[in-house]
């Protein structure tokens, strides 16, 4: 297949004003019937005679007809991807197509399928071709009305985008239709249809200005009640996005439907977002506290979408970011305030460093904007997603609150109904600020992490200081010379006391108080009236997507640990210093004196601040999760190998445990749960630290350990203790591990949702037997090849969450892997590319590994069909 390039861009040539599709619902043969009404584009650059040519894939198609007259070949053509009409007229016409789908045999879930019985759709970036003929590209926006036709025993719900017209009952009461009209022109991406016999919780909205909205969100009969949190989240949302953006919802209903084969989380649908069931139902006894916060911050996503995504839309795919990093950098904020702040900050840049980094240090690394791609479904990635939210947050930084509101204001007023691109939406912060964006622009279209390499001297004569920062740009894929970046640094210099000092800027440029600009390869600043020497607190709330690296002794992390006045930098110098401790144990000559000195020192640090009143529950809990091995791993990026990485964690993680013994035992005690189970944040903090406490209590493998760890399942009466302690005890050799993982599987075996908890845990055990546990379990009745969320849990879990049994030595981890990804690629392309992705850091592994790894993704690209999807992932991982 050839590459899409963004330099290829070209307006359409015709347009679809309205779409008039009558879709009878069958599980085999759904019959689509569409009525486009079509004109040539007056913006199209191209004056000879223009071929109609339309997107159409998988369809099997009945009968054809323009203006009202059967269209019969050479008239027109079909072929593998698509329709054309040699010589449309040059008047607007109309076109009549009806085409046969089968919603049974659909496993790709593109287009319209069948989950557990109901119908659904997922049309981005490109599955509305699989429903009918179309210009299927985001700049064609239309008006569309549906009337969805379906047997009344089997769907007596029938759902569309925008709002309802007409629902009638068809002569012999067999069957049923309902009719919906949307307003909004929309791109075809966002449609949707749902049809099934589902549940609805529904409530009402008032939006700022006092239109009334209908609410619903549509789940499985009998799930009603769990519901209840997604409804309060979107309630929220609404509200949320009226006051801090000035955005008021636009249609008479918003619906959300819970559906349980989804290839991802949850679409944006205009006025019909369809969800994955999992990021919709919650109950203490079912979820857990961070299913509970992903339900709100993906509620929210979704709503968001509805101005950023929707309202205004993208011109082409390459703008993904444009929708994507802008609704998550909303989602975040919106997480923010509805939490705390700084554990929220702690939680994303966790989550960058967990999943874009590594993104964008291996072979399949591109920028925020792509510029290139074979399959756009590829690029629905940590770097557009993540990082294009963190180069949202930093126009903010760099603009202030105020002024960032008011581009955004522009952006709305500007663009309102159109499809634009990045240049569009940067312009909008330009022209409010008159500040230069070109340089900036440039986080768009270089990919890679940016190093800033930094150097602080202090003059005690002089009273000064200087700071030399040194950014590098490592070449990747394709780019071999990087331009410099324009980096928002924010940075403190904490004296004696701890306090964060006066100084002034004698030399460089600031762009506000406290934030520098980095602009140049090399950049300088002077600082004046430095009274004592300074520690560094670089990069505050992670100003902005990069690394960077300062001299910092044990002493100076403690210190910045102590005292720090950005609780974020305080997070990250404790995080800092422990993964240094254990990265110091690997090249040891005599390890064991050094774990106990490194982890005396360390627990030291960590005690003072869990001993700190001022400090809350939750960010005390990310204190005492130390990094983790993936973590670990991702600070050496040569020879990384996994079995010696994850004994020096054991071994120092251990240490510090018994070094805090007190501490923990405190820490457990004082969070000790009796109060009736509530998802709130204060809440789910408290939990968090006893959970943490007890993971860390758990590192010392002492007998009473293990008590402790079974009775803290025994004795839990929710689900976030319940499935904590069950992924723990998985890991161990505890006596009772065997009873605890069948205890679990009995009492939840009914609950397709629960039930993936008790995969992941066995999945991601660090026991050797795991590859052999997880093989087992993928012929378990309860596991299915096709339903997504169950690949996540059990091979999804073990490739992406085990670094070190999915890194076996042996390679025996690679090979089943890939023989996963192929049996799965027959069946769902999008979900085998993912899984694909688990590949994606290794050539950063050790020689033996690495050469393992590459075998398996030979065997992997020698195959003889492989889907588009894995094609792409796997060329470029072999190139
Ligand atoms: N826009 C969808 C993702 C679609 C993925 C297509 N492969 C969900 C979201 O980001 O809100
Ligand atoms: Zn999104």
């Amino acid at each position: 297949p050839k590459p899409v390039l963004l330099a290829d861009y070209r307006a359409p040539e015709y347009l679809i004003d309205t779409v008039n599709l009558d879709i009878a619902l069958d599980p085999t043969k759904t019959r689509v019937v569409s009525k486009l009404s079509i004109r040539r584009n007056p913006q199209s650059k191209s004056t000879a005679k223009a071929p109609l040519r339309l997107d159409g894939e998988l369809l099997h198609l009945e009968s054809i007809s323009l203006n009202g007259k059967k269209l019969r070949r050479p008239a027109y053509a079909i072929d593998d991807t698509g329709l054309t009409i040699a010589s449309p007229p040059k008047e607007p016409f109309t076109l009549e197509v009806t085409t046969v789908v089968n919603p049974e045999k659909n496993t790709a879930l593109q287009g319209i399928y069948l989950s557990r019985g109901v119908y659904c759709s997922q049309c981005e970036a490109q599955g509305f071709r699989r429903i009918t003929y179309f210009l299927d590209r985001p700049d064609v926006l239309a008006r569309y009305t549906v009337r969805l036709e379906a047997d009344v025993a089997t769907a007596p719900v029938l759902l569309a985008n925008g709002n309802p017209v007409a629902r009638a009952t068809l002569p012999g009461r067999k069957r049923h239709y309902a009719v919906w009209h949307d307003p909004h022109p929309k791109p075809s991406y966002l449609f949707a249809i749902v049809g099934g016999d589902l549940a609805l919780l529904d409530s009402t909205f008032t939006t700022k200005s006092g239109r009334k909205v209908d609410l619903g969100i549509y789940v499985e009969h009998g799930k009603e009640a769990r519901a209840h949190w997604a409804m309060d989240s979107l309630k929220r949302s609404m509200r949320w996005d009226e006051t801090r953006f000035g955005r008021e919802y636009d249609l008479d209903v918003f619906n959300i439907v819970a559906v349980s084969d989804f290839n991802m989380g949850a679409m944006e649908n205009k006025g019909l977002n369809i969800f994955n069931d999992r990021l919709i139902l919650a109950s203490a006894e079912t979820a857990t506290d961070t299913t509970y916060e992903s339900i709100e911050s993906v509620v929210a996503h979704e709503y968001f979408h509805n101005w950023t995504g929707n309202r205004i839309t993208c011109r082409d795919w390459f703008q993904l970011c444009l929708k994507e990093g802008l609704t998550v950098y909303r989602d975040q904020e919106f997480s923010a305030e509805s939490r705390s702040r700084t554990v929220q900050r702690i939680t994303d840049v966790r989550q960058l460093r967990a999943l874009q980094f590594p993104e964008d240090q291996g072979p399949l690394s591109h920028p925020v904007r792509p510029d290139t791609y074979i399959e756009i479904n590829n690029f629905y990635t940590a770097t557009v997603y993540e990082k294009g939210a963190e180069v949202v947050r930093m126009i903010e930084t760099i603009l202030g609150r105020e002024k960032f509101r008011a581009g955004m204001d522009l952006y709305f007023e500007r663009h309102d109904g159109q499809a634009v691109t990045i240049e569009d939406f940067v312009a909008c912060f330009a022209d409010v600020s008159d500040l230069d964006f070109s340089q900036f622009m440039r986080w768009y279209t270089q990919s890679g992490t940016p190093e800033l390499v930094c150097d602080l001297t202090f003059d005690r004569r002089k009273k000064a200081a200087e700071l030399t920062v040194h950014q590098t740009l490592k070449p990747s894929h394709g780019k071999a010379k990087k331009q410099p970046q324009f980096v928002p640094l924010a940075i403190a210099l904490l004296g004696e006391n701890g306090n964060e000092m006066d100084f002034t800027v004698e030399e460089g440029k600031e762009i506000r108080p406290g934030v520098l600009a980095i602009t140049d390869r090399t950049t300088k600043f002077r600082f004046g009236n430095v009274t004592s020497r300074p520690v560094p607190s670089l990069l505050r709330n992670f100003s902005a997507p990069v690394n960077v690296t300062i001299a910092l002794s044990d002493d100076d992390l403690a210190f910045t640990m102590h005292h720090d006045s950005d609780l974020f930098n305080r997070w990250q110098a404790s995080n800092k210093y422990a993964a240094r401790s254990i990265l110091t144990l690997l090249d040891a000559k005599r390890p064991k004196p050094l774990v106990a000195s490194k982890a005396a020192k360390f627990a030291a640090a960590l005690e003072h601040a869990l001993r700190n009143p001022d400090l809350d529950d939750a960010y005390k809990a990310e204190l005492l999760k130390l990094p983790s091995v993936a973590d670990v791993s991702r600070e050496k990026s040569v020879r990384v190998d996994h079995a010696a990485i994850f004994e020096a964690h054991r071994a120092f993680s251990g240490a510090v445990a018994e070094k805090l013994a007190d501490t923990l035992d405190d820490v457990y005690a004082r969070t000790s749960n009796g109060r009736k189970f509530s998802p709130d944040a204060k809440s789910a903090g408290r939990r968090a630290l006893r959970n943490a406490a007890l993971s860390l209590m758990t590192m010392r493998g002492m007998d009473e350990d293990y008590t402790r760890l079974e009775t803290h399942y025994r004795k839990s009466s929710n689900m976030t203790d319940a499935a904590h302690a069950l992924v723990l005890i998985a890991g161990v050799d505890a006596p009772a591990r065997e009873s605890v993982i069948q205890h679990f599987f009995e009492r939840w075996k009914d609950d397709h949702l629960v039930i993936d908890t008790w995969f992941s845990a066995q999945a991601q055990s660090p026991r050797a037997e795991t590859l052999d546990d997880v093989k087992a379990l993928c012929t378990h009745p309860l596991f299915k090849i096709t339903t997504p969320n169950k690949v996540r849990a059990l091979i999804g879990a073990f490739a992406m969450g085990n670094p070190l049994q999915f890194n076996r030595a042996d390679g025996a981890g690679y090979d089943f892997l890939a023989e996963k990804v192929l049996a799965i690629d027959a069946l769902n392309p999008q979900v085998a590319s993912r899984m694909l992705g688990a590949f994606r850091s290794y050539r950063s592994l050790e020689p033996k590994r690495k050469n393992r790894a590459k075998a398996a993704l030979k065997r992997v690209a020698d195959a003889t069909h492989l889907s588009r999807d894995c094609r792409e992932i796997v060329s470029r991982m072999l190139e």
